[in-house]
Formats: C-alpha cells, structure tokens, sequence
C-alpha cells in the first residue's frame, strides 16, 4: 500500500541515519495551523539553532524519537505569534509521566507549499516535529531531544487540506510500523538517557 513517491525504507537505519539532534531544542510557537486547521499539532523548533547535519537534509518527511523535558522552575508567560494572537507557554509543567517517555514522531522539514503560495513566508523553511501521541494540554517553552532514524518522502504541494491532511495520516503510519521493529526501537535507548 505505499505511494508512488515513497521511498523505500530500510530495515535498519542506513546513513546519514540515525542523526541526533546532539541538544536539546526548546519548542516555539509556529503559526497554529497544524493543531487549528490540520489536527495535526507540531512542535516548531528555531531552524537557526540546527546543526549543519540536519540543515543540510533535503525537504521532506523523515521518522524518528523525541523526548520532552520540562523547564520545571520557570513561571508561565505569554508570547505572541507572528499573526499577534498569544500564546500560553507552560513550559512543559502540564506532561503527564507517559508523555515523558520517548515517544515516535514524524517530522517535516520544509517550506510548506500548501500554505505558502502567495505570502511572504515563501521562502522560509521551517522544522517542525509531529510527536505521535494524544496530549492533554500544550508544551510550549519545554525542552525536546530527538533523534531522526529514516524518510519517507519529499515535500508535496496539494490542492486540498483533506489532501495533505490524508498523507500526514499515511506518514504517521508508516512511522509507527517502522518504529515498531526491533532494529529501529534500539534507538529510543539513547534519548531515554538524555536529558
Ligand atoms: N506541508 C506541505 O505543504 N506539504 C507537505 O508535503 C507536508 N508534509 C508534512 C508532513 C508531516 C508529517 C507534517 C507534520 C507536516 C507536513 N506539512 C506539509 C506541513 C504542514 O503544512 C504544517 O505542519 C502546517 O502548515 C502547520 O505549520
Ligand atoms: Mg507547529
């Protein structure tokens, strides 16, 4: 069942995979569509902070481990987003003990053709993690690790949210299937150790 543009995924890791983000990243607001118009929240990262390594990777879909960290001493704030509404940080201080773990995620690394047509976000590629679980409450301002293990495939433009929406799904899938054997979950040991 796979799409004509799926790349064959590997039955273990092959180069440059697997590839850590070696820091932790604190998570930052991206303009609310994933969670608001897609159902499909993503945890925004400043892409100036990455490591040549994974600037480098060409736009695309790739599957891997994250771990949250919360920031557990600092107070709540407000941000605002680029389109002036605000935005909660809680830090992390709400992640129930299961949302600690090491969690599968998806991760698209592009420049959002879909949404990007005509504005003056064009060109601005943005790093944006899917972490594949059901949150109770948002994580802005808290600490996230990760490791990126495979791809999946590249950066599409879609005529429809249904669309996009419909291949996130199928990407979240192959992820789990993936993450699911044992040459792949050997990597979640590595983030369970980092803090
Ligand atoms: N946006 C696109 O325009 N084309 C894509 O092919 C695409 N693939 C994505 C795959 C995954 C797994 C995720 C999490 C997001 C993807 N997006 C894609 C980005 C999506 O448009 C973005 O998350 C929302 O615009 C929220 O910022
Ligand atoms: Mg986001």
């Amino acid at each position: 069942m796979s799409r004509p543009f799926d790349e064959p995924i590997p039955s273990i890791p092959r180069s440059p995979f697997p590839i850590s983000s070696l820091k932790s990243f604190n998570i930052i607001n991206g303009f609310g569509r994933g969670s608001t118009e897609l159902g499909i929240p993503t945890a925004n990262i400043d892409i100036t902070e990455l490591s040549n390594e994974i600037n480098e990777l060409k736009l695309g879909v790739y599957f891997g481990y994250a771990k949250l960290t919360p920031l557990k001493s600092q107070c709540d704030t407000i941000e605002l987003r680029k389109d002036g509404e605000s935005v909660e940080y809680n830090y992390g201080k709400l992640l129930t003990e299961d949302e600690l773990k090491v969690l599968p995620i998806v991760l698209s690394v592009g420049l959002n053709p879909f949404y990007n047509k005509d504005d003056d976000n064009k060109n601005s590629k943005t790093f944006e993690i899917h972490i594949i679980h059901k949150f109770g409450n948002t994580f802005y301002g808290c600490l996230i690790n990760f490791n990126i293990l495979g791809y999946i495939r590249p950066e599409l433009d879609y005529t429809t949210k249904e669309a996009l929406i419909n291949d996130i799904n199928i990407d979240i899938n192959i992820a789990k299937r993936v993450l699911n054997t044992d040459e792949y979950k050997k990597y979640k040991k590595d983030l369970e150790e980092r803090e």
